[in-house]
């Protein structure tokens, strides 16, 4: 990684980014003239193709030699390799872009040795920015194509708080879900027995959790636990794409991601399990082990 300019590939990560924001923003987001992949909630729009394209275009221009996998052009089977790889979604949160719910962003990871090296996440709607370069930490900059402070916009380093709390149990977390697309099978069984007990009350054996959102983007949810906004984020389904770049982001927040099954770790990019911890002075492994608890001993299972 060493002959790698993390910094320039971020800083042109970033431009790409606010070109796709503009892109989205500038879609018509009931247009869904693509169609859907597994099922009616897992749409695909020309928005999400043609964003993608030019992101392609664009990184394979300033990278030739880098490999690109995108959420619009993958095959399945594919495995994401150690090479220098962008992994890229064009909208995550397509749903809620459908729906012109501003909750959507793109999100460009770079992975180096299967690594989350980079992350670059925009929310258009909110003109916010989440990045991070291993190592360097992790930064939320708000308002620059707003013309915030002079067009730099407003940075704020990651996690909001200078003294994040210890995690002191499930019973005082905030947790993000996500239903997913598949809506029937062992996976969508197992995920809502885990919902309920997480929810449930401790006299009836569950661990009353704060509460849960479930706001359709796994890399802003990721971007929320990096920030301490959220606590736990719990998903089995999602793709590399979905989760490189807010990883990146998380693990310089002092956050970690383990496996969302029971005993897993050190998950990879494209384990599609996945189980994400805020940054905090203690608590973290004993946490993770506690929601595995929750979890039991069934797994989630998917295909990559
Ligand atoms: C979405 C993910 C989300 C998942 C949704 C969908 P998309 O990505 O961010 O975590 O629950 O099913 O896969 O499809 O909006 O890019």
């Amino acid at each position: 990684m060493a002959d790698l300019n993390l910094q320039e590939i971020r800083d042109t990560l970033v431009v790409v980014a606010h070109e796709a924001g503009r892109m989205i923003l500038s879609a018509n987001p009931t247009d869904i003239s693509q169609g859907t992949k597994l099922n009616s909630t897992d749409i695909v729009t020309e928005t999400d193709k043609a964003v993608e394209d030019h992101v392609s275009k664009r990184l394979s221009e300033a990278y030739p030699s880098f490999a690109f996998v995108g959420e619009e052009t993958y095959k399945p089977g594919v495995q994401v390799t150690a090479a220098p790889t962008f992994i890229v979604d064009p909208i995550d949160g397509t749903n809620n872009f459908v729906h012109a719910f501003p909750h959507a962003c793109i999100s460009l990871g770079f992975a180096v040795d299967h690594v989350p090296t980079i992350g670059v996440v925009y929310n258009p709607y909110l003109d916010q920015l989440y990045s991070a370069i291993r190592g360097q930490g992790a930064y939320l900059t708000e308002g620059a194509i707003w013309g915030l402070e002079g067009g730099q916009g407003r940075r704020t380093k990651l996690p909001f708080s200078k003294h994040p709390p210890a995690l002191a149990g499930l019973d005082t977390t905030l947790v993000a879900i996500e239903w997913g697309a598949a809506r029937d099978g062992p996976n969508f069984e197992l995920k809502t027995e885990v919902f309920k007990r997480l929810a449930a009350s401790k006299e009836n054996g569950g661990s009353i959790v704060h509460g849960f959102r479930s706001l359709g983007s796994a890399a802003l949810n990721l971007c929320a636990v990096a920030a301490g906004q959220l606590d736990i984020y719990w998903e089995g389904g999602c793709w590399a794409w979905d989760v490189c770049a807010g990883w990146a982001i998380l693990a310089e927040a002092g956050g970690i991601m383990a496996g969302g099954n029971p005993g897993v770790w050190n998950p990879r990019v494209d384990d599609r399990k996945y189980l994400a911890v805020r940054g905090a002075p203690s608590g973290q492994k004993e946490i993770v082990e506690e929601f595995w608890k929750v979890i039991g001993d069934k797994k989630l299972d998917y295909d990559s």
